[in-house]
This record gives structure tokens, sequence and C-alpha cells, in this order.
């Protein structure tokens, strides 16, 4: 945008405020601030939303359509400002006022549309696909109510909801005119028309009206402003009679209602398949209506937009694609196939079995009767045409249909020309094992894509301090370029540049401090080092493993008080699925050892342990610039690729890790001297389970330290656990601790007690630090966006910037 003067900013911020609410500006709250500068801002970036669309359109420029059931974005305000280039502009033309942007900021409600990793790539990659300037845009869902906000009462999670649009979005903009209907249920009849062709006629459908709310995704400093486009539910314009009954009207406002509350765990529910096919319909429709206006042959299709679904969820945009070219368009069977296939691309999350979606035949077919016939005539075609080339054990291996289930992965591995796993490993272990039949059918489709993170928000927007340092020592152009983080590594051996970025940390470590104060009323020094584990709550990521070092050395320090270590500060924030049982008697017991902890007066604050309520990704903001050591302890061969490993390491953090996800790659960089890696490998893991020769009991009777730390769990030791710590020690004695918590457990202490020796060591430590910052630029998720958009989407970059001359690396 063009450039504004401070003072013309605050004239126009006071004009604003003052004609939304009729008081003078300095009487107003954060909230109406926010809304005042919200609205003032929408006024910057409305022009150049309007002529990115109209350009993408008039140019006919390939576009990607990127599907998602989850978005993370997190508060949006500072995001838009830095990349619209007015942030310090705003930031001291509001000091000038007497306001302070971060107060303003918090006025924004932080949109929780998802769970965790996969809802937080997404929007990273939205702001990536901005910012490098290529033409893509989100779909997914407006949920009412996003992700449970969670309370701890008496150490329990409790799930409240999450009203986050209590006080409307001052981003997004509500396209009544765009609107399309989704149809469920009824039945379907195939009749012939007049020339003999077969088209669907529906009886007693219930049509829905998918209305769509479009929140702009504004790129860096360039112009740029792309389209998120999340659908509501409604009933339709002039057919509330056909509601009439308080259930149906009922039915209809919960399609997004809720934001489902389960990442990796599978638990089919109707609700969820109308949600997904609810908003893979809507998406679909709205392209083909876009594609419609340019006029150009069917075949044409895939070279003017590519859909991409992120996990299964959107899997269902195979069929409803088919469908609207076959019944709508009149396509012939073989020319929408491969029209449909070669528009989208498919990415796996997880090779977690209870995480591939599988539904019910019955409940597919009554909900969605034309897309079941669509699905199933794939599924019969593709066995038809396999059986001869790969014989019939391998193909119905690789059938959609199975056991009365539709497996969702199938499908969408069939339907597309592209799939890729989300880090080398992990890609990988969907090659030779989770996914290696269809490798076998179809070797160029796989590929790797290493997740990725967006710099702009996890460095320049939540470690201003480290950023002043980064453009102080090496310039600024690795904003636009992170790989040129790497400069910072000629500086390793700068002790005053090593004591600054010290300095920067504990100043991001106060700032934690004081809100762990002032919320939870835990005192924590800055000095200690700040041991973060933020991610989802789940067995395999192993939390666990993280409580049991914690009671270990509690046990050390009360056998010795005057043990020589620094004082440590384990960080939690984790949500566990409302359903998930085991989880949630994790966070009890997490929150137990918490209160022992805490309020033990002999260990003399070496060990203080914070569970933040709600994490999530503003929390995440405030955390990760403070974090001295970052926790990814996964069981080798379970994190797909994992986030927060990189967002961590780029605000330097070092990394307490398994050989597994994606922190084999920040292993591969940062190099062995700058990492703490212990655990089994993904191979040895693979050993065990092929000889069933793990015997937990064994480690459990043999291993001294073990057992008296598991003992703690069921002899009273820690107060408040009731029948919690006797089901953990089950999980991990009786019934043969499927996550291998045991046996990593000596190598993990091991590796902490390295770690405590070498943060004694404050030059070393920060050395360590630096050179992971440097080492942090290839995890930019621009660079991973460009990949997907050379190798899967085809499409180039719009405007010419540092990184659109990134050439790939494979
Ligand atoms: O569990 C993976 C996580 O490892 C990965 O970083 C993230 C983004 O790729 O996706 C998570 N998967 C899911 O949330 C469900 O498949």
């Amino acid at each position: 945008m063009e450039n504004i003067s401070i003072q013309q900013f605050k004239k126009e911020y006071v004009k604003k405020f003052e004609q939304l609410y009729a008081y003078r500006y300095d009487e107003g709250s954060s909230r109406e601030h926010f809304v005042a500068l919200g609205e003032l801002v929408r006024n910057y970036y409305m022009n150049n939303w309007k002529s990115t669309i109209d350009e993408y359109k008039e140019k006919e420029t390939k576009q990607v359509f990127y599907f998602s059931m989850e978005f993370l974005p997190g508060r949006m305000l500072k995001s838009n400002l830095l990349n619209l280039d007015i942030l310090p502009v705003v930031e001291e033309g509001l000091r000038e006022l007497g306001l302070d942007l971060d107060e303003v900021s918090m006025g924004e409600a932080d949109p929780a549309l998802g769970n965790g990793g996969l809802g937080r790539l997404a929007s990273c990659f939205m702001d990536s696909i901005a910012s490098t300037g290529l033409a893509g845009h989100g779909n997914g869902i407006r949920y009412q109510y996003g992700l449970f906000k969670q309370k701890f009462i008496d150490g329990y999670q409790v799930e409240l909801p999450e009203n986050w649009l209590r006080n409307g979005n001052v981003w997004e903009v509500r396209k009544e005119n765009k609107a399309v209907i989704v149809r469920f249920g009824g039945q379907v009849y195939m009749d012939t028309d007049e020339e003999g062709n077969l088209y669907p006629r529906y009886e007693n459908t219930k049509n829905i009206l998918a209305v769509p709310y479009d929140v702009p995704q504004i790129g860096y400093h360039n112009g740029i402003v792309n389209n998120l486009r999340l659908w509501s539910a409604e009933i339709p314009y002039g057919e509330e009679y056909l509601f009439r009954t308080e259930e149906e009207r009922d039915e209809v406002k919960q399609i997004t209602e809720v934001l489902y509350p389960d990442d990796s765990n599978y638990e089919g529910r109707l609700l969820r398949l109308r949600q997904e096919y609810f908003f893979s319909s809507a998406g679909v429709q709205s392209i083909i209506r876009y594609f419609k206006t340019l006029d150009e042959d069917w075949s044409l299709l895939p070279d003017k937009i590519a859909i991409h679904i992120n996990d299964t969820h959107p899997a269902l945009v195979v069929p409803e694609l088919m469908r609207i070219l076959i019944d709508e368009e009149e396509l012939t069977w073989d020319q929408a196939w491969e029209i449909t296939k070669k528009t989208i691309s498919y990415t796996n999350h997880t090779i977690l079995q209870e995480a591939m979606e599988r539904w019910p035949i019955d409940m597919l077919e009554h909900l969605l009767p034309r897309i079941y016939h669509i699905i199933a005539e794939i599924n019969r075609r593709h066995i038809e045409k396999k059986i001869p080339l790969y014989g019939e054990e391998l193909t119905y291996r690789t059938t959609i249909i199975e056991d009365g289930q539709v497996k969702m992965a199938n499908l969408a591995i069939i339907g597309s020309h592209s799939i890729n796993g989300v880090a080398k490993l992990h890609t990988n272990i969907l090659i030779n094992e989770t996914l290696h039949d269809f490798y076998l059918m179809y070797p160029n489709k796989f590929n790797n894509k290493t997740n990725g993170i967006t710099q702009r928000r996890w460095v320049q927007l939540s470690n201003p301090g480290l950023t002043s340092l980064l453009d102080d020592v090496i310039g600024t152009d690795w904003k636009s370029n992170p790989e040129e983080l790497i400069l910072l590594k000629a500086h390793v051996d700068n002790s005053e540049l090593l004591n600054r970025l010290e300095a920067v940390k504990l100043e991001n470590k106060k700032r934690f401090a004081k809100y762990v104060k002032d919320e939870m009323g835990i005192e924590i020094d800055p000095n200690a080092i700040f041991d973060v584990q933020i991610k989802r709550l789940h067995a395999y990521k192993r939390q666990l493993l993280n409580v049991l070092h914690i009671l270990d050395r509690y046990s050390q320090i009360k056998e010795n008080p005057d043990i020589d270590i620094p004082k440590r500060v384990f960080i939690f924030g984790a949500k566990a699925a409302p359903s998930y049982h085991y989880a949630k008697q994790i966070i009890k017991l997490i929150n137990a050892v918490a209160d022992l902890v805490n309020n033990d007066t002999d260990i003399k604050d070496l060990i203080k342990i914070v569970f933040v309520e709600n994490y999530g990704v503003s929390l995440a903001e405030l955390i990760i610039p403070a974090a001295d050591i970052s926790e990814q302890i996964s069981l080798a061969g379970k994190e797909a690729s994992g986030t927060s490993n990189m967002k961590l390491m780029a605000n330097g953090a070092l990394t307490m890790a398994t050989m597994d996800g994606a922190t084999i790659e920040i292993y591969d960089y940062v190099g062995k001297e700058n990492i703490y890696i212990f655990g089994l490998k993904n191979n040895d893991v693979k050993k065990y389970h092929q000889n069933q020769s793990y015997n937990s009991r064994n480690i459990y009777e043999g291993n001294a330290s073990i057992k008296r730390v598991l003992n703690m769990l069921v002899d009273g030791s820690i107060p408040g656990i009731y029948h919690e710590g006797q089901d953990i020690f089950n999980s991990l004695v009786k019934f043969n601790d499927e996550y291998f918590l045991l046996k990593d457990f000596d190598s993990y202490i091991q590796a902490h007690k390295q770690a405590d020796k070498d943060y004694q060591d404050r030059e070393k430590w920060n050395r360590m630090a630096l050179l992971n910052v440097a080492n942090s630029g290839p995890f930019s998720s621009d660079y991973t966006i460009l990949r997907y958009a050379d190798e899967i989407w085809k499409i180039e970059p719009q405007v010419e910037n540092l990184i659109s001359s990134y050439t790939p690396v494979k």
C-alpha cells in the first residue's frame, strides 16, 4: 500500500473511532479500539484485494484452492499490519494517541478453527502463498464455535464453548450473492433423457444454503491479497417452510456450529461427514462457477485450477467434482476422471491407523446417495483396470470400499495426481509401509514436502527483540528470504553478540514469567531453563515421558538438596480431545505433579511446573520466544512432521528430541553438537514390533530409577491423583508400554543431564542457540509452499521478489 504518515494515520484513526462509537476515542476499550483499527485497516487493503482477484481472472492465472477442515490463523491484526508494511506507523501513531498496539491487539479474538499442527500449517501456508506472490486461496468452514476453551478445575480438563464470533469478525466479508446450495439425503434415481443419456433425478433431498465469508490473506509487502473462504450453513431463503421443526432447523445450524474437537483420533460421526461434504461441495461449486466465467474448454480446468486436499477430510471433492462434471456439465466419465485426477492433489498428515478416516457405507449412502454411487463406480473401475496389471491380491488391498466401509485415504490417492508426506521420514514410511501398495501402482504420484513455518508471525511478530538483533547483524533481507539467516553463522564467535542474544531471551522469559505470575499466581525465575512442550496431548507425543523425567529429577533433589543443577521451569501447553480418556488422565497427572513440586519448599525452586490453560496460537507466541529447550519426544516414527519444533528452533531454543518427523531434518541442519538426540530410532521400534520382543515389565523390575518413579504414581507420593496414577502405571507396566517410554527413559535422562551441564556454560549454550536460529531459514513455509507450487500445483509467483528467485531444493 502507499505510504501513510503517522499524522495522517492518527487523523484517520480518531475519525474512524468516533464515527463508529460516537464518543471520544480515549474512552474506548481495547475491543473497541481493535474494531476501529480493523475497520480502518480494511480501507488499506480492500482495493488490493479486489485488484488481485480481478487480475487473476483477467489473466486467467492458474489458482490453487487449499481445502482444509481447519485453519488456525491466530490474531490477524498485527500480521495484517506487518504484511501491509504499516506496522511501525500504526504502532507509533497509536502511541502518540496514548494507546498501545499490543493492548489493542488483545481486543481481537483468536480464532481457534483447528485442533493443532494441521490447522496451523494451513494458516502458515495461506500467509506464504500470498507472500510469495502465488495465486492461491483457502477453503474451509466458518465454525460458530472454535475448538473448546480449556479450563482446569481441580486439575482436570474441562471444556467450555469458544464463542469467538461473539463480537463479530472485522476481517470477514459475507458474500450472500456467492452462496451455493449443498444437497443432502433423499433418494436419487437415474433417468434417461430423450437422447438416451442418463441423468440423476433427486427426491426428498434437504437443500442447505452455503454462504461464504471471505477473509483477506495479505501478502508481505507485495500488494497481493488472496482469499480465505469460510462457509456457513443456513436455511435457503424462501424455503424456511421446509424446515418447520426446531430439530430440522437445528440440524442446519449444527453443520457449521462446532469444530470437531479431535485431530489424531478417528471417531466417525454423521455430523463430521456432513461438515466434510458441506465445505467440499460448496468449495468445488464456487470454483466451477468461476471457471465457467472464463469460457474455456473443460479439458483446460487443470490448467487453470489446482485443488489441494489437506488430509482426507476434504476427500469428497473427488466424487463431488466428478458429479458436477458428469451430471451437470454432461462430460463423459472418462473425460471427467482425467480432469479430476489432474486437478486434485492430496497431503497425508499422519500414519496413525485410528486417524485414517473410514465411513460406514450405510451412512455415506444415506447421507449422500449420488456421491456414494460415484465412489462405488470409481472403485469398480479402479479394480477392473488394476487387476490385469497388478493381480487381485494387491489390487484388492487398494480398494476404496471394504468391509462395509469407505476408505477416504484410498479415495484421495486414487482420485489425485500427487500424494505427499510432510517430512522425509514420514514420506518414506508412507512409501515403504503405510501406502506401499499404492506406491507400487503409482510411484510417480508420491513425493515429500517437509512442513514449514512463517518467520513473519513466529519471529518478526512474536519476537521483536530477536528481529532487531538480526536486522542489526545480518541486515533485513532475511525477512523476505529466510535462508539468509545462515549469515548469522559467521558471528558465532562474537561474544558480545552472544550476550545480546542471551539478553533478548531473558527479556522474553521475563515477559512470559509476568504472564505466569499474573494469570496463574506462580512465581518463576527467568534465569531458570525454560523447558517447553507445547502440542496436542496424545500418548504418542509422550508428555508422560517428560513427567517421568520431572519426577526423577524431583526425587534426586529430595535425596540430595545440594545438587548442583540449574533451575528448570517445565512448561506445558496441551489440549486433550474431550473423549480421549487417557490423555485427560495425563493432564490431571501433570497438574497434580505441578501442585506437589511447586509447593515443596525443600527443593528450593529447582523445579517449577507451569501448565498453561487453553494453549493456542496466541499463547504460543508468548511461550516460544521464551523457550530454552524444545521437547520433541514422540516415539520415533509416529510424529508425521511437527511444526512447533521449527518455531522453537527459529527462536533459539535447543531441541531435545527423538529422531522423528521433521526433527530429523533439523538435526541434519544444525548438526549433532547443537541438538540433544536420544531414544530409539524408527528401525529399532520396527524391530521390537517384528520380534514382539519388548517387555516393559522387565525394564521396570530391572531399573531402580524407573521403578522409583513409577511407584510414585501409585504409592500416594503425588497427592490428588486417584485412579489416574494406577491407570497410567498399568499402561506402562501391565499393558507393555505401547510407546516405549521405559525403553527411552535412561537416554532421555542422560540427554537432560547434558543440557544442565551445557546451560551452565553460558557461552556454549548461546552459541548453540545462535546456530539454531542461523539454521532455521530452510524451514520457512515460503520454501515449502514454493515446492508445492512448482512440483504439484504448477503455478508461479505473480510478483518479483527475493524469494521468487529461489530454486527449490529437492
Ligand atoms: O500429527 C501431524 C503433525 O506431525 C504435523 O506436523 C501436522 C501438519 O502436517 O499434521 C498433524 N496431523 C494431524 O493433525 C492429523 O492428521
